[in-house]
């Protein structure tokens, strides 16, 4: 080889593997490299038919053939012929669905009654090859089990992304909508590669403003560059607009002059968005204005806007993340209380928007027991995609583990109970989906973790967050540990070894940040503001902003009663469930602090009372971080040296803040158990003084300084 061949390869592959930035996700459609494999792809695939209804070329349709011949070209290195025809029949695989497969001449076929439906089909057909997987005999079709699938961005209009850990806020909203930024359809690329059909542009703390012709304007530039990937453009409604921004002196529901202030803006709306979604409301929550100001419900609230939305079929979801600093019940039932007696007064085009658990995306949180309870109104589950109270995009913590805990857990609300558990069947998964109530509209929402980091997430393992969301909002039977090997492959390439160590490392990842920040079912014991770190010593004017609230240590023992002897949130589920969470015997250990006031020396499975078992957990915590940190250091070399080095790091600065929780948390509890540490739990580096003294300044996705 000449001194310049060489140089000019030396230099390509620099550049290649110095390109390993992350920005392409999981579509990246490089050489496939097993050459029988290659040659088997190209037999099958050199001439595609997508049949549509009407067979005419739309900008779905053309983003989809552009995709579909850039990635089998990358894959491959063939350049497959792309022909459209059309087919009158409507086929049963719905508005979004498609069919794979190849024809009785061989010619390999996506099929949908929409353009849409053979968007999602090329990225499916492209996973397939991706992920090395034989299309020769495949005849599959697939349909979303929930109609909305969408993103909620809490981006503020000054691009602050409120519990955001990974830039400034995608929407550049100063520049649009002259500047569009190509990012955008980037974006709405990787949403539609996982069926993810909506973003809410803003944020639930929301600013009047978005409603504003200039805004608007800029909202229908997102609008269309998302549109031809299927997206459509919701955003967050701010209660008190009409006075904000309408001039009106009330923004009472019932009073027709707001009703129709509503409804004009609403109609406004629709003429720069034609196909807008609908509205995110939270409302008498946290300081946001709502009905409540004016004596009227949720209900009064949310109808208001579904009446003036519902002419342009668009819908509201309307958030049952509510309670209140004056209300003295405890703060888990708050909103079962509020919602409960509403259930059957939404308007058709409502859904109840509900964040998994009862409190707050806590590490660890039984569901939201209005997922049992309201069985005649669409509900909505809200998921956390950012990583608010998992260490932002500095930790890893994978969630699809926590996802489908809450969507396979049985709400038993099978009517009259039956004393015991058997699988009723009505999981949470089936009552979003609206298959358990026979419900026609379903909803599912995702708390977006995208910013302008040039790998979109911070964390480079981030992504598999984003990509497990999608892919569970599309088709929730799907199993944790299949998407994390699914998305560890098209990410990290096809190495048997390394799939297998991420997807180990990806599947443990949860348990170990629930084991060093809030083990046994402990919650709320963060830091207070950015809620990076630990602070369970934190105490706030407003009781349920205090740490103690959720802990109740004293010198006895630790966790909260909320059975017929506390707070009673245990009357909020089914009877089945009071059962066995309310019995100190049989409630599961990773909820046991939830539910019950544990004493010190309370006997636990392992035979350890509670203290030890508390200490041993945090420990494991930490231990189980250095083991991941061993396993990712095993991937040196198998995978580019760049996102090897990012993720090396960010584990190394994950050992230092499991070691702060542990050593702040035990510290602050032995204070009451007055137990010393047992054996295996290494000593604090420093004391409680110290750890209480520590300030956090700027954290990122807190608008305050600490
Ligand atoms: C809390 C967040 C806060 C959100 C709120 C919400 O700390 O930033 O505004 O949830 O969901 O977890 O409305």
């Amino acid at each position: 080889m000449s001194y310049l061949r060489y140089l000019a390869l030396t230099l390509t592959l620099t550049l290649s593997l110095s390109a390993e930035d992350g920005y392409r996700l999981w579509l990246r459609y490089d050489l496939i490299t097993d050459e029988s494999l290659r040659a088997s792809y190209v037999h099958s695939l050199s001439r595609i038919n997508f049949i549509t209804r009407s067979g005419v070329v739309s900008p779905t349709i053309s983003v989809a053939r552009e995709e579909l011949i850039a990635g089998i070209n990358g894959l491959t290195g063939l350049k497959s012929e792309i022909a459209l025809g059309s087919s009158v029949a409507q086929s049963n695989f719905g508005a979004e669905g498609f069919a794979l497969g190849r024809n009785a001449t061989g010619t390999f076929t996506i099929h949908a009654n929409t353009d849409v439906g053979i968007l999602y089909g090329v990225f499916d057909l492209l996973r397939r090859i991706q992920t090395g997987q034989s299309i020769e005999t495949l005849n599959v079709t697939s349909t979303p089990k929930i109609q909305q699938r969408l993103l909620n961005h809490w981006d503020d209009l000054n691009r602050f992304v409120e519990r955001g850990y990974a830039g400034f806020s995608l929407w550049e909203w100063f520049n649009l909508p002259t500047v569009r930024n190509p990012r955008y359809r980037d974006y709405a690329r990787a949403c539609a590669s996982l069926g993810i059909n909506g973003t809410v542009l803003t944020n639930v703390n929301a600013n009047a403003l978005i409603l504003t012709p200039p805004y608007l304007t800029k909202v229908a530039a997102l609008a269309e560059e998302f549109r031809p990937y299927g997206v459509r453009v919701y955003l967050t409604a701010r209660f008190s607009a009409p006075i904000e921004i309408g001039g009106l002196k009330t923004a009472d529901p019932l009073d027709p002059a707001v009703a129709a202030w509503w409804k004009a803006k609403i109609d406004e709306i629709y003429t720069y968005v034609p196909d807008f979604g609908g509205f995110v409301v939270k409302a008498n929550s946290e300081g946001q204005p709502g009905p409540q100001d004016y004596g009227r419900t949720h209900a009064d609230g949310a109808n208001l806007l579904a009446d003036a939305l519902a002419p342009h079929a668009g819908i509201v979801m309307w958030r049952a993340f509510v309670y209140a600093a004056e209300n003295t019940q405890d703060r888990v039932k708050q909103a079962y209380r509020e919602f409960m007696p509403l259930d059957g007064k939404f308007r058709d085009n409502v859904v109840i928007q509900i964040k998994n658990g009862p409190l707050d995306f806590m590490p660890r949180e039984p569901f939201s027991p209005l997922f049992g309870g309201m069985t005649r109104t669409p509900l909505a589950l809200e998921l956390q995609i950012t990583q608010e109270y998992f260490g932002g995009s500095t930790q890893l913590a994978y969630l699809a583990s926590m996802w489908k805990e809450v969507l396979d857990a049985d709400t038993f609300n099978a009517g009259p109970a039956r004393g015991e558990l058997v699988e009723s069947g009505a999981t949470v998964a089936r009552i979003i989906d609206g298959t358990r109530h026979n419900q026609h509209l379903s909803v599912i929402a995702g708390v977006a973790n995208t910013g302008t980091d040039r790998n979109w997430t911070g964390h480079p393992l981030a992504q598999a967050n984003w990509y497990a969301y999608g892919r569970l909002a599309w088709d929730h039977t799907l199993s944790a540990e299949s998407i994390a090997r699914e998305w560890a492959q098209l990410t990290y390439g096809p190495n048997p070894a390394t799939i297998q160590t991420i997807t180990k490392i990806l599947l443990g990842s949860l348990e170990t940040v629930v084991n060093y920040s809030m083990p046994l079912g402990l919650h709320h014991i963060m830091a207070e503001g950015h809620h990076y770190g630990p602070g369970p010593w934190v105490e706030h004017a407003r009781p349920d902003w205090s740490s103690r609230y959720y802990h109740q240590a004293d010198p006895l023992g630790l966790g909260a009663n909320r059975g017929v002897t506390g707070s009673n949130a245990l009357e909020t589920y089914a009877p089945e469930l009071r059962a066995l969470w309310g019995n100190l015997e049989t409630c599961p250990e990773n909820l046991l602090l939830w539910f019950h006031h544990v004493p010190w020396d309370h006997q636990l499975k392992s035979g350890h009372p509670l203290w030890d078992e508390l200490c041993l957990h945090y420990q494991q915590g930490v231990d189980e971080v250095r083991v991941m940190q061993q396993e990712w250091a095993s991937l040196k070399g198998s995978i580019d040296a760049e996102r090897f080095a990012e993720v090396q790091a960010r584990f190394r600065r994950q050992e230092l803040d499991a070691r702060d929780w542990r050593d702040a948390c035990l510290l602050y509890f032995q204070e009451f158990s007055k137990r010393p540490l047992p054996t295996g739990v290494e000593p604090p580096a420093h004391d409680l003084a110290y750890y209480k003294s520590v300030k956090l300044r700027y954290a990122p996705g807190h608008p305050g300084d600490k």
